[in-house]
């Protein structure tokens, strides 16, 4: 790894492509060589310490000189001439004083932060403030970013903003050997050889990373907790983890950890893991304790029960809200709370049984314990109902159980959208998601306003997503994948910034302002998605991959199997019926507005037709094209824009550097070739499937 990379620095590089001090825009020059920040911020406040450092590395590497730290407020301050940065928490100096009164701090939420121009004794300043040290942060990494944006400084400089959703967590699927469930970058960045790299400069700087994008939580191992992991709550690891949590807190991230629900049997001795026994409740009750002990500002247990063979409350006859309030009530006192996933289905599933809809299963099973639950659970549900597809319906759990606290979660990692081989920009994706109307509580009740808490009274709500970094210098593999882990920090602080600004913000803060370069990603990245989905799996029916690895075409490569994901596809059509009328009634989990929209072939939006219904190949879509025209009409167009977009790549070679050119230029090979395999095996199923030849007569095999 050579720590010095430009794909290691990620967007954290600071002067974009060159790697070299860049000229700011108008009007910043003056306020950018002099930082004054109150005494409490080099002392008492961890976080806000972080920030100050940040802030004086940032300015350095942006405009090659070390910015002067003055730790008081005076006449110090105001010497010299030009403008100066104060940066400070409410009440700790007269100059942020001046911008952010004690009062106006105390309506802020913790996490607010304030950026504003202001005067002192006649010279003009900056202000970064914030009502903590975590606001402060966030300030100032966005105030990094806007001097980064190209945009100029404007006098009466005044902004304001807080994230949307109050949890935004990062899940890692990182096991204690080093391999990654579902990982596409390398090894974990936590552990190597069952120990925990902890300490290493490498955990510092995600730490940065994520914070610079407003991550608060971070779970560090894979919800698949295996023997070794089990014990990561034991004295066997729990110093090295709360060395972890120890960098963590200085970026004010909370540490979170995946438990084995069967744990009290493995490491106690017990005989069960009843969440009803007394003896089971007193044994967790130590461990919380335990890592409390070592971790005050623990987060909490992430819970993958009963799902995927992994241990849970079912083998005692209990439910879910039995085991996840065990877990919650041992939480309760160190004030930590259980995340308890809703991933459950019957992965046993007979392919002969039409009657079976996996993707009722997390409906089915948690809906009816509504209101169960503690007040420290919070159940996550992934964004659809089958498992992170390239397209799927948002689930309708989520926003569902009013009387009990819910965070959505979405997958970074591109396990089935190409495995960071491929180019997917999820943004638009997940803003499709957050976009959703439920319709649960009248017009208008989006997701985003669920993961806000704009709807119900939760005590918490918010989102979290599997990351897709690991060891690789450039942490993900592909290194326009970083714009995804970027862009999902972003998006969830600000669910209305566009899928375009976000690309462009992550570009000039990676690549520079170069506009060739820029809109050549630009174009890449806002296209990707629908590119991969035309070559891929049609119109919302899923799946069609290598079992198991996920990566490439195998049109039937579920049909048969024992995890409940089919296409149906025969003779004369394809697709899932799940109406109410005729299917599996799945539709009629949504409120009734969607369930209409959903159940009637009229309404049913094309994207995601055949997830919901089996038509003849012949189906006329709203596009005006019978289904296996499209088919055949997406695939030919997908690859042919994959090879565009990596054409479209080559143009830069010179206009960035070697190392992620090539890089770049070796992915998009892959993508392109791997694209036609995608047209070709897809095309050719539907082709020999139906009879039905391709009105442009292309070929097909
Ligand atoms: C961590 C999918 C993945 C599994 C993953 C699981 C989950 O089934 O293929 O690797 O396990 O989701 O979300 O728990």
């Amino acid at each position: 790894m050579s720590s010095s990379s430009r794909g290691y620095k990620a967007w954290l590089g600071y002067g974009g492509g060159s790697g070299q001090s860049v000229t700011l825009a108008a009007g910043w020059e003056p306020y950018v060589n002099k930082i004054v920040s109150g005494a409490a911020c080099s002392e008492e406040n961890e976080v806000c310490r972080t920030a100050v450092e940040e802030l004086a590395a940032g300015l350095e590497s942006l405009t090659g000189r070390k910015p002067e730290k003055i730790n008081e407020d005076g006449a110090a301050a105001r010497e010299g001439n030009g403008g100066f940065l104060a940066v400070g928490v409410a009440g700790s100096m007269p100059l942020i004083d001046a911008v952010l009164s004690r009062d106006e701090a105390a309506k802020l939420s913790e996490e607010t932060y304030v950026i504003r121009s202001a005067e002192s004794g006649g010279r003009s300043y900056i202000a970064i403030a914030a009502k903590t040290g975590r606001g402060l942060l966030y300030g100032v990494f966005a105030f990094l970013r806007l001097l980064q944006s190209g945009n100029e400084f404007v006098a009466g400089l005044d902004v304001t903003e807080a994230p949307a959703f109050p949890l935004r967590m990062i899940n890692h699927w990182d096991n204690l050997d080093g391999s990654i469930e579902r990982g596409y970058a390398g090894q974990s960045i936590f552990y190597r050889e069952n120990e925990l790299l902890a300490g290493t400069g490498r955990i510092v700087e995600y730490a940065r990373m994520m914070a610079s994008i407003g991550i608060n939580g971070i779970a560090i191992n894979n919800v698949n907790v295996h023997r070794q992991e089990t014990l990561l709550i034991t004295e066997r690891y729990l110093g090295d983890v709360a060395k972890v949590a120890d960098v963590f807190r200085k970026y004010g991230i909370k540490l979170y950890l995946s438990i084995n629900f069967a744990a009290p049997i493995e490491l106690g001795g017990l005989s069960t893991a009843d969440p009803l026994d007394e003896g089971v409740r007193a044994w967790w009750r130590e461990r919380a304790r335990d890592v409390f002990d070592r971790i005050p500002d623990f987060g909490g247990f992430l819970v993958k029960a009963d799902s995927e063979n992994r241990p849970g409350p079912f083998t005692y006859g209990r439910d879910h809200a039995d085991g996840a309030n065990l877990l919650a009530d041992a939480l309760l006192p160190h004030g930590g709370v259980v995340l308890w996933r809703c991933f459950v289905y019957d992965c046993h599933q007979d392919w002969r049984d039409r009657a079976t809809d996996r993707a009722k299963a997390a409906y089915d099973h948690f809906r009816p314990l509504d209101g169960n639950f503690r007040d420290n659970v919070i159940l996550q549900i992934k964004n659809g109902p089958m498992d992170f597809q390239v397209r799927e319906p948002v689930s309708p759990l989520y926003g569902a159980m009013p009387r009990t606290n819910q965070l959505m979660e979405f997958q970074i990692t591109q396990e089935y959208t190409g495995q960071q081989r491929h180019v997917c920009y999820l943004i638009p994706q997940w803003k499709e998601v957050l976009g959703f109307d439920t319709k649960l509580n009248g017009e208008g009740t989006r997701v985003a306003d669920l993961a806000a808490g704009r709807v119900h009274d939760h005590r918490y709500s918010g989102v979290t997503a599997v990351t897709n970094v690991g060891d690789d210098d450039n942490w993900t593999g592909h290194t326009l994948a970083q714009a995804n882990l970027y862009g999902y920090g972003r998006l969830m602080w600000n669910p209305d910034l566009s899928s375009e600004a976000i690309a462009d913000e992550w570009i000039r803060q990676t690549f520079g302002s170069d506009p060739d370069v820029s809109s050549v990603i630009i174009d890449w990245l806002t296209s990707s998605w629908r590119i991969y989905e035309n070559y891929t799996s049609p119109l919302g029916v899923g799946w069609m991959v290598t079992p198991h690895y996920h990566y490439g075409p195998d049109v039937d490569g579920y049909e048969y199997s024992k995890w409940g994901t089919y296409h149906f596809a025969d003779w004369k059509g394809i697709g899932v019926d799940r109406t109410a009328r005729t299917g599996t009634g799945y539709t009629s989990q949504y409120s009734q507005e969607n369930a209409k929209l959903y159940e009637s072939l009229d309404s049913c939006p094309d994207e995601l037709l055949l997830f919901f219904h089996h038509v003849p190949y012949t189906h006329v879509l709203k596009s005006g094209k019978t289904v296996i025209q499209h088919i055949y009409d997406t695939h030919f167009e997908g690859a042919e824009e994959a090879e565009a977009a990596r054409e479209a790549w080559l143009t830069l070679e010179g206009k960035i550097d070697e190392e992620r050119f090539r890089s770049v230029a070796d992915r998009a090979a892959e993508q392109a070739e791997h694209a036609k395999l995608w047209r070709d095996v897809v095309n050719t199923y539907f082709y020999r499937k139906s009879g039905i030849p391709d009105e442009r007569g292309r070929t097909i095999y």
